[in-house]
């Protein structure tokens, strides 16, 4: 007899630029793998071939005439159809846990939210490239505008790329979006404060996956 497959299990990162996300999924990767899972780690923009290149298009694009928040948002779609048919959905009918920096909520908030697209076909796109393959959890490592601003320069000398370029005022409207969106979705949504120590925030995380039996 061969024995059942784990439970798949799909968990997502939300929050603004530097609020730990990539670390805390290492963190949550090695306690999963440490515990016996097979864990697919990816990422959006990008994570396929295809992705990848839609991602250094959204970043570096760098034509004079200004990207349209309406084809920033269906290039972040494109990528993110890509991805869950390429790479996510094949995962979890494995029975893998798959961790993924930023998913549909991204969308929701940044071109939603900050850049002030309507509600309806945000999430009307949002949906068709996602199909079925919604999160069992999203964590938001919430910090201020300015920690992750403080974050991200020190973490690098490289020029900021076209997303980072936006205003204090933009990652403010960030944060609000995904607080009120957690709000809104309790069941799927775990805020952290991220501005805590990492092995703390790791800790907390693992301890919302226990009590959740996932
Ligand atoms: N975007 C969008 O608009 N719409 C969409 O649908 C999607 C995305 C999917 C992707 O950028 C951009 O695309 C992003 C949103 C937009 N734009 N902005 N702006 P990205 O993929 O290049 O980067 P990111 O996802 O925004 O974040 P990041 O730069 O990769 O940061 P992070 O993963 O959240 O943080 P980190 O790399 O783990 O940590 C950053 C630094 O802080 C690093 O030096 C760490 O060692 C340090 N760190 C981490 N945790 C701590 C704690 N707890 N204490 C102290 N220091 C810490």
């Amino acid at each position: 007899m061969s024995t059942p497959k784990q439970r798949a299990l799909f968990i997502s990162f939300e929050g603004s630029e530097g609020s730990g996300k990539t670390t805390q999924i290492a963190l949550l990767q090695d306690r999963f793998e440490k515990a016996g899972r097979n864990v697919l780690v990816t990422r959006e923009p990008g994570g396929t071939q295809i992705g990848e290149e839609i991602r250094h298009l959204l970043k570096h694009c760098q034509t004079q005439s200004k990207m349209t928040p309406e084809a920033e948002l269906l290039l972040f779609a494109a990528s993110r159809a890509q991805l869950v048919r390429e790479k996510i959905a094949p995962a979890l009918l494995e029975g893998r846990v798959v961790l993924c920096d930023r998913y549909l909520d991204s969308t929701t908030v940044y071109q939603g939210v900050a850049r002030k697209i309507s509600k309806d076909p945000v999430s009307m796109i949002n949906h068709f490239a996602v199909g079925e393959f919604m999160p069992d959890l999203t964590i938001i490592l919430d910090i201020p505008a300015e920690l992750g601003f403080k974050r991200i320069e020190s973490r690098t000398s490289d020029l900021p790329d076209r997303m980072e370029q936006e205003s204090i005022e933009f990652y403010m409207a960030v944060r609000e979006g995904y607080l009120l969106l957690a709000k809104s979705l309790p069941d799927r949504f775990l805020v952290v404060d991220g501005t805590r120590a990492k092995e703390k925030i790791a800790q907390e995380i693992w301890n919302e996956v226990a009590r959740r039996k996932l």
